[in-house]
């Protein structure tokens, strides 16, 4: 009861495990009761912005109507996940400028490329390295890393050992706990 929203936006490379762990995130966040929001590929690429692909100017598109759409619910004390790649850093900057300071939270996936690339669930990176798909992210798209992102999880912890989902939620709930945001 009138909990302050935030939105925390995912962002890194395909199969960097953005959506696994934001919803692992969200489920243990209303499991403490909180309202909750993701937005993800599957409930906005394929509504709102469906007449959207994956040109420059269309991942700009994309990132500003999903910042302005996050703001909304954010502003109404929901937590509010994003998982989308916002591959541009001045995409995810001015999302940020919409939002008061401490309500824009950017959570970085860092992971290294081979590692996507050796996962390839969905055969991407394979069509992508073969010239099948164009413009893919991180093989002839940039992804431009976050310069001061709030969070930073790593795939691997500091032992080298690959983190579960789990792990990585409970490094975000931690950050939230600790800030105030809970
Ligand atoms: C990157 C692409 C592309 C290209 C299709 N580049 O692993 P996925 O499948 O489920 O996640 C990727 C998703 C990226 O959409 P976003 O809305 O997150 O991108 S952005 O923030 O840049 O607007 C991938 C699939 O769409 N996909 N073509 N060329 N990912």
């Amino acid at each position: 009861l009138g909990q302050k929203g935030v939105v925390l936006w995912f962002t890194g490379l395909s199969g960097s495990g953005k959506s696994t762990v934001a919803c692992t995130l969200e489920h243990a966040l209303a499991a403490r009761g909180r309202m909750t929001v993701l937005l993800d590929g599957d409930n906005i690429r394929h509504g709102l912005n469906k007449n959207l692909g994956f040109s420059a100017q269309d991942r700009e598109e994309n990132i500003r109507r999903i910042g302005e759409v996050a703001k909304l619910f954010a502003e109404s004390g929901v937590i509010t996940l994003t998982s989308f790649i916002s591959p541009y850093r001045k995409d995810r900057d001015g999302v940020r400028a919409r939002l008061a300071p401490g309500d824009f939270l950017e959570c970085y996936m860092r992971i290294p490329i081979e590692l996507c690339e050796q996962r390839d669930p969905k055969g991407l990176y394979r069509a992508a390295r073969a010239g099948k798909i164009k413009n893919f992210t991180g093989i002839d798209d940039p992804y431009e890393e976050p310069t001061a992102p709030e969070l930073v999880v790593d795939a691997r912890d500091a032992a080298g050992n690959m983190q579960s989902a789990e792990d990585m939620a409970a490094q975000i709930m931690q950050y939230l706990e600790e800030r105030g945001y809970l």
